[in-house]
């Protein structure tokens, strides 16, 4: 069996070279759809570091991706010129010269007509991949799927950048449309009550993970189609909003979390909003032994790219997006 008919895919998924889904590995592309690009940074971490190699394993679980996405009905490798374009020169020891670094790449790629799916990578990354998208489309509404709010003010005396913070400084950074904002996932222990008021008062949209399953799937996908609504959205999703029997592979764990299948129906539930960015951080494969988080990610990184497919195809067609999500 062959992943599709095309000869440069004739290979199994366990032989050649791990490009995302075989893409071809273009650092500057011209004309691209979509571009891959990874971020392989875990400096910012403040427990299990190890995301620096989420790329290479998210890569290397995507050449089992097929191509044919049957809850969304499109092949995204077939409907859009998607590229790897590798990873950023990242400098593990400087925060701030991998974030230049970040949104120089990121900004480069969308000059060139690309959307961006960055691959972290901790989340610090979001934040320069944030700066690029602003500063081309100006603020952004963004769904931000997480067990924890990342709106921090320092983890760290005198420390404003790690990944706790990058929310806080986009929003203060007005990178973000605070109304605009919706964290989903939140949950566990933190130092007070507190930590998920103070996001509140930044002005984001709290849904916890206690809420999203009091609301089910349907509901919060309705708030986020509501809070949304045309605006240009970048998503984030930090791997560890899913229950760590899931997607263990991750520095910070929280128990009580969403179900593979559960953020699955999240991601498709977004088709039909304007997604112009995403990214997908915190896959940490030293504590995924089975590669499941990494799978999960390449499916997840898969869905991403099968919501641009769907909006390639409905071009001058988008006023069925909001009950699209209904019944999965
Ligand atoms: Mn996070």
């Amino acid at each position: 069996m062959t992943m599709s008919s095309t000869p440069e895919f004739q290979a199994q998924p366990y032989q050649g070279i791990a490009t995302f889904g075989r893409r071809p590995y273009d650092p500057t592309p011209r004309g691209a759809d979509v571009a891959i690009l990874g971020a392989p940074y875990d400096s910012a971490t403040t427990y299990r570091s190890g995301a620096r190699l989420g790329p290479r394993a998210i890569r290397e679980q995507s050449l089992l991706l097929w191509g044919y996405n049957n809850a969304l009905r499109v092949n995204p490798f077939e409907s859009l010129k998607i590229v790897d374009a590798g990873d950023v020169d990242v400098v593990p020891v400087d925060i701030r010269a991998t974030q230049e670094a970040i949104e120089k790449r990121v900004h480069s790629l969308r000059s060139s007509g690309a959307r961006v799916l960055l691959l972290g990578g901790d989340h610090s990354v979001s934040l320069p991949s944030l700066r690029a998208h602003a500063r081309d489309l100006g603020e952004l509404a963004v769904v931000h799927f997480d067990a924890h709010p990342d709106t921090w003010n320092e983890e760290f005396p005198g420390q404003r950048y790690s990944h706790g913070t990058p929310f806080r400084r986009a929003l203060e950074e007005k990178l973000i449309t605070p109304g605009a904002y919706l964290q989903v996932g939140l949950r566990g222990p933190t130092a007070g009550p507190g930590d998920y008021e103070q996001a509140r008062e930044l002005g984001a949209r709290v849904l916890t993970a206690d809420a999203v399953y009091d609301l089910g799937m349907d509901g919060v996908l309705e708030e986020i189609h509501e809070h949304v609504g045309k605006r240009q959205l970048y998503v984030t999703l930090d791997i560890d909003v899913v229950d760590p029997a899931f997607a263990p592979g991750t520095g910070t764990p929280e128990v009580g979390g969403l179900t593979s299948r559960q953020i699955l129906q999240l991601v498709r539930g977004l088709k039909g909003l304007n997604l112009v960015g995403c990214d997908l951080v915190e896959v940490a494969p030293a504590y995924d032994p089975a590669g499941i988080t990494a799978i999960l990610a390449a499916n997840l990184a898969f869905e991403f790219l099968s919501l641009w497919g769907c909006a390639k195809g409905a071009k001058g067609g988008s006023a069925r997006s909001q009950e699209k999500f209904r019944g999965r």
